[in-house]
């Protein structure tokens, strides 16, 4: 049997690109620059309007069910407990949303020595996960995710955590390897636990309550990341990095009036009201992460679930690399379009965007960015923000 050689396609002609501003392009870029202002904002009072109309939407839906003579008792209730109330907003969602202060994204730096210290508080909080959208969580004294911390491969993580809450909890670091039932143990109402764990493997790792429920306790806001850094010189130079802790949240009302509270028959359903880059939908698409054109970015991407996937893609470029599943210790994919980071596992991706631009980040399983996992990186001096 024979088999033909591959042959390469001759090499493509491509446009070149221009060498220096004319002043032809120097208006149209002004002219464009323009139209990109006002279809931002146009986009963001869309999608806000989007999601309005689907709150009313549903809001009909509701009253159809509950007013519908021919339904029975028993149907009307369980339709009612996968209720949607994704997109439910207040009329001034908009000012609510500019007003939020976003969850930083920065990757906070080491801190120096063999061994890094860190107090975790777990707390019950009233939280907001959308504009105008309240959630009775039990979370960490700062909000979820908790903390971002960031140690060096071969580091000492010398954890506190102590329990402000009023049921047990417990802290479950997928960076460890120690036995679950020492350090993973829960710890009352209260109380505190201290141990220390070496950071072996780097990555970037979820952390999470591991308390049973496991599926509420984490659904409720108990999880955060840890970058477990390589040495020195190991991973190629970044000029930027954040981190996003991607999730989904399950609500038993819409939020907007009394806090909402976790509804396990939609978590067992997988049927979330939103989902989450750290925590807020959509925050970083009004409060956009930043980088200068030719900036390497590299973003550590968790995705703490509790149950569904993120597939993270940024549109209008390609990830030049890929540590897929966080394995910093084998070589990236290269340039690849869009990378799955399961839940409960982490994903490491590097870019670098010439040109000027507001470039959406996704899940582009594309229910999440309907629900809020979506946000902006801002590529140069661009006026304006989106949505996509
Ligand atoms: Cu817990």
């Amino acid at each position: 049997m024979s088999t033909t050689p591959y042959t390469p396609a001759a090499p493509t002609t491509w446009p070149s690109e221009p060498e220096g501003p004319s002043p032809l392009f120097a208006v149209a870029s002004l002219l464009l620059g323009l139209l990109v202002v006002a279809l931002a904002f146009t986009a963001v009072f869309l999608w806000l309007d989007a999601h309005s109309a689907r709150d009313a939407a549903n809001r009909a839906a509701d009253r159809a069910v509950a007013g519908g003579h021919d339904m029975s008792t028993m149907a009307a209730a369980d339709i009612g407990a996968l209720t949607s109330y994704a997109g439910a907003s207040p009329a001034n969602a908009i000012d609510v949303a500019m007003a939020h202060k976003a969850f930083p994204a920065q990757l906070p730096a080491v801190q120096p020595g063999a061994v890094a210290h860190f107090d975790l508080v777990l707390k019950d909080i009233t939280l907001q996960i959308a504009p105008g959208v309240k959630y009775s969580a039990w979370a960490w004294a700062g909000g979820a995710p908790g903390p971002v911390i960031h140690v060096r491969q071969g580091q000492i993580v010398d954890i506190t955590l102590t329990n402000s809450g009023a049921i047990p909890h417990s802290v479950d670091f997928h960076a460890a390897r120690v036995a679950p039932n020492v350090y993973f143990k829960d710890v009352n109402p209260g109380e505190s636990f201290h141990f220390r764990f070496k950071a072996g493997d780097p990555g970037v790792y979820m952390y999470h309550c591991g308390t049973k429920p496991v599926l509420m306790h984490i659904a409720n806001g108990m999880y955060g990341a840890i970058v477990v850094e390589p040495k020195a010189g190991v991973l190629p130079q970044a000029d930027k990095n954040y981190v996003l802790v991607a999730s989904e949240w399950y609500l038993d009302s819409d939020g907007l009036g009394k806090a909402a509270q976790f509804n396990m028959t939609k978590a067992h359903a997988r049927q979330p009201d939103w989902m989450t880059f750290n925590g807020y939908s959509g925050q970083y698409v009004t409060h956009p992460l930043t980088a200068k054109p030719g900036e390497t970015v590299r973003f550590w991407v968790v995705d703490a679930g509790p149950s569904i996937d993120t597939d993270f893609h940024i549109v209008g470029t390609i990830l030049d690399r890929a540590w897929v599943d966080a394995g910093l210790t084998s070589r990236p994919l290269r340039n690849v379009q869009t990378v799955a980071v399961p839940a409960g596992g982490g994903g490491v991706f590097d870019v670098k965007i010439d040109k000027p631009g507001l470039y959406p980040f996704v899940s582009h399983a594309f229910a999440a960015v309907d629900q809020g996992q979506v946000g902006l990186l801002k590529v140069g001096h661009v006026a304006g923000t989106m949505s996509h």
